[in-house]
């Protein structure tokens, strides 16, 4: 059968590891197509052993795709998304242009698959410090009903793009030179240092990456009477997010039995060993596609707590991996095609 797919942004840092990801786990397409902006229009990507030539991203690209995995930035999904729709193109979209909208499904498969059964062509991916805590926190929701989630997040600058990947680089250079480094992406040096604000300011002096999480949650959990309050701090790190999550649960759950509940979870690796100084760490998440747990202990402040370590490799489960695990479960629910293609217009 044939079963074409396009990914948008494929020269960016998210679009790179998707087409890696498509490679990896053999998925299915019969065509993959690379789209990226006219100015990397000719040049090419590496995909499977081969290399594929970009074509410029434009309103008659979704002819005859079946499947669009779009990770360009908001704009472009904005703009693009309901374009591939029309035509009858399932966008699995990894920007946050289409999360919070009501038509469209917010997806972690190993958390809300069924979500995606009344989709209308263009199915959200999650931001990234959402998906690696909701795959390790839905199972424990499951058991013992989580009421409020405390996050703190220390996240790697690959969750910026490849722009933000060569400033760390840059300014650990500069700053070993004794040069004056330079900051562009971020508003200040990110190297040896740490910032308390990823995204822009709302109104709340919550930042727009605090509030992500606070909101997909409760859309991926179908619950609004989860509660989460988050900090979300860059830090100078390559790849892999890293957070500090404190629970508080309806009923009791001890650390050992989190880790057996963990232990047994899809998508998560346990990795939590004191006396061995076993724990999740970013450079052995970085390339992985699991979820890693450790630190699991109680909260002694409370009735009901625990406090966990989470580590996944953000481009990877944040973004490519996830998406592309959409696309398979569309693929096995029998979901492709668009039924009503009037939904955005
Ligand atoms: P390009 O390389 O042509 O600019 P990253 O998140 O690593 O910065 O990558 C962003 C990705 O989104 C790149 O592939 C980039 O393509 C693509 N992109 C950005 N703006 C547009 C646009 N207006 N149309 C199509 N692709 C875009
Ligand atoms: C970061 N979480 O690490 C962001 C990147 O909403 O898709 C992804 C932003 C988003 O900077």
């Amino acid at each position: 059968d044939r079963l074409v797919v396009a990914v948008v942004g494929a020269t960016g840092a998210v679009g790179r590891e998707m087409l890696s990801v498509l490679e990896g786990r053999d998925f299915p397409a019969t065509e993959v197509i690379a789209l990226a902006s006219a100015r990397s229009a000719g040049t090419t990507v590496p995909f499977a052993g081969a290399e594929l030539k970009v074509k410029e991203l434009t309103e008659d690209s979704f002819e005859g795709v079946d499947i669009a995995l779009f990770s360009a930035g908001g704009s472009t999904s904005e703009k693009f998304a309901p374009i591939a729709a029309k035509a009858g193109c399932v966008v699995v979209d990894n920007s946050s242009a289409w999360r919070m909208d009501d038509r469209c499904p917010l997806v972690v498969p190993e958390v809300n698959p069924e979500a995606l059964e009344k989709h209308n062509g263009i199915i959200a991916n999650p931001n990234c410090s959402t998906i690696q805590m909701l795959v390790a926190l839905k199972p424990l929701h499951d058991t013992a009903k989580i009421k409020r989630v405390v996050v703190s997040t220390y996240q790697a600058v690959s969750g910026s793009g490849q722009k933000a990947i060569t400033e760390l680089e840059t300014q650990t250079r500069q700053l070993f030179n004794m040069q004056q480094p330079e900051a562009e992406v971020y508003p200040y040096q990110i190297a040896f240092n740490a910032l308390p604000q990823i995204d822009v300011f709302m109104d709340n002096d919550y930042t727009k990456e605090e509030m992500k999480m606070v909101n997909e949650t409760v859309k991926i959990f179908n619950d609004s009477s989860v509660k989460v309050t988050a900090t979300c701090v860059r830090i100078p790190v390559f790849y892999g997010h890293s957070e500090s999550v404190n629970i508080e649960t309806a009923q009791k759950i001890t650390p050992a039995e989190a880790r057996a509940i963990l232990t047994q979870a899809p998508g998560v690796t346990v990795l939590d060993n004191p006396g061995e100084k076993i724990y999740p760490m970013a450079i052995d998440a970085a390339g992985q596609d699991d979820t890693f747990v450790g630190r699991i202990r109680e909260d002694e402040s409370i009735e009901n707590g625990l406090n966990m370590w989470i580590v996944a490799d953000n481009i990877r489960k944040g973004a490519a991996l996830n998406t592309v695990q959409i696309a398979e479960e569309l693929i096995k629910r029998d979901l492709l095609g668009v039924k009503d293609t009037t939904v955005f217009d």
